[in-house]
């Protein structure tokens, strides 16, 4: 895909120092019961931050992998929702923005179902949690049966889908919809723009952001962004986060978060076989899911697959990272992996100074190359696709990106994210899923993917 790729394969002791620089970002950033994204700028538990982290944690210690796993569902509601963040009640409340007491979970979103403890937001992330549970399972499958880590993760995680499949399905066409930008994970996106437009921004006197005393200006989203965030939170939260309720300024189907929900449907059928059960829910669900995911997001002339906003019921018109991510979906039509392994080389997403994928289209209007989710490069992007191509069998094209992920996870420290126009590591260091995710393509078997 780039020049970064002919280098010559690193060395064993090279590998051997970068399993130990993983291994200590992961240790330090252990809080005795899961794992912070960074001690700075995210120092809470975020969802699908620990579903990447139990993926890379499974090579370090099994048992800390389940736990990481079972502390965020600790976390979980009545409802079957993940919240998108676990509060850690020893912090202050201005060490991140929003804080609990923005949220509310416990009194805003009783009807709900939200635990009484701990402290969570009332919004979600990425489904990405059956995944990480499967993979940490077969890492250790004797610790695992011995400590019944999936007779008690199963039933949980099988909700956890059934209240997307449910309550989330907004447009009516069986996908899930995500109604905030933080719930795709990618905040920022240019393909929000246009959703966001019909959303009156909260004052900015009215919060206090805390991400600025840690991340640059020039990194991360903009203040009239931040106000746009914390009137769709306030908005859900009145309506005591009830989706029926709510009013929703913003709802769209994201490819990515539809993409992970179908791989995840397909590791809950390994678990129900695996607990000696049918599997028969799961396959037919992720079955369907595949044939609405190609029927309302696919765009066959661009190559890759488009959000759709349900305010308009329109596809954006924006190439963006989530649109490839389904290439981690088993059993796709065969166009549609050609096309996006067609978009994947080509002028859009291959990137001068990096081999990981740019967040978003490097030739578009809105590409901002150290903003965030606007242009940077991120790694657990790059490890889905990496997944991608090897689900696909074009296992050389997986080799290549590998290889470039390693070596820029090294260079950068393990960095949030880099630029993709010259490579330089931007956002925090010393990132938990970045360190975790290498620990995964150093140490797991590359056929897991494929079996
Ligand atoms: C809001 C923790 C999270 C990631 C998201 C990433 C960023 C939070 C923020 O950090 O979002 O959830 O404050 O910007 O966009 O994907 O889970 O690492």
């Amino acid at each position: 895909m780039s020049s970064l790729l002919d280098r010559p394969a690193p060395t064993a002791a090279a590998h051997l120092t970068l399993r130990r620089g993983a291994a200590r970002v992961l240790i330090d950033n252990w809080t005795g019961t899961s794992t912070v994204p960074s001690r700075t700028l995210y120092p809470h538990q975020w969802s699908w931050d620990s579903a990447f982290i139990a993926i890379g944690l499974r090579h370090l210690s099994v048992r800390r992998a389940q736990q990481e796993l079972e502390s965020l569902l600790a976390g979980q509601w009545a409802d079957g929702r993940i919240p998108h963040i676990l509060f850690n009640p020893a912090l202050p409340h201005d060490a991140y923005f929003p804080s609990p007491d923005f949220w509310r979970s416990s009194h805003a979103g009783r009807a709900a179902g939200a635990p009484s403890a701990p402290e969570t937001s009332g919004i979600v992330q990425p489904p990405v949690h059956a995944l990480a549970a499967w993979l940490v399972h077969r890492a250790d499958t004797g610790e695992s049966r011995r400590r019944g880590f999936l007779a008690r993760v199963y039933p949980r995680l099988a909700a956890w889908h059934e209240y997307l499949l449910t309550r989330r399905d907004l447009g009516g066409g069986g996908l899930a919809a995500v109604v905030h930008p933080w719930e795709p994970g990618m905040d920022n996106s240019p393909c929000w723009d246009p959703p966001l437009q019909r959303v009156t921004p909260s004052p900015p006197d009215s919060f206090q952001r805390a991400d600025l005393d840690h991340g640059h200006p020039a990194d991360r989203p903009t203040d009239l962004d931040y106000g746009r965030y914390v009137r769709l939170a306030t908005d859900y939260r009145e309506a005591g986060y009830d989706d029926r309720a709510a009013p929703h300024g913003f709802a769209v189907e994201d490819p990515g978060f539809n993409a992970l929900l179908i791989v995840s449907e397909w590791a809950l059928a390994e678990m129900a076989r695996d607990l000696g059960v049918t599997g028969e829910p799961h396959t037919s669900r992720a079955e369907a899911l595949t044939r609405r995911l190609v029927d309302r997001l696919w765009d066959a002339e661009a190559g890759l697959f488009r959000v759709r906003d349900l305010g308009s019921d329109t596809l954006i018109d924006e190439r963006s990272v989530s649109g490839l991510v389904p290439l981690v979906v088993p059993h796709l039509p065969p166009g549609v992996v050609a096309g996006l392994r067609e978009t994947l080389g080509g002028p859009h997403f291959t990137a001068p100074a990096t081999s990981l994928v740019p967040s978003y289209d490097l030739t578009g209007h809105a590409f901002a190359r150290t903003r965030y989710w606007r242009g940077p490069a991120w790694f657990n992007t790059a490890w889905l696709i990496e997944r991608g191509l090897r689900v696909h069998g074009h296992h050389a094209d997986a080799e290549r990106l590998r290889q470039g992920f390693l070596a820029e996870a090294g260079k950068s420290e393990f960095a949030e994210y880099v630029d993709p126009t010259t490579g330089a590591a931007r956002g925090t260091r010393h990132f938990s899923w970045t360190a975790a995710l290498t620990l995964d393509l150093l140490c797991a078997d590359p056929e897991e993917s494929t079996s």
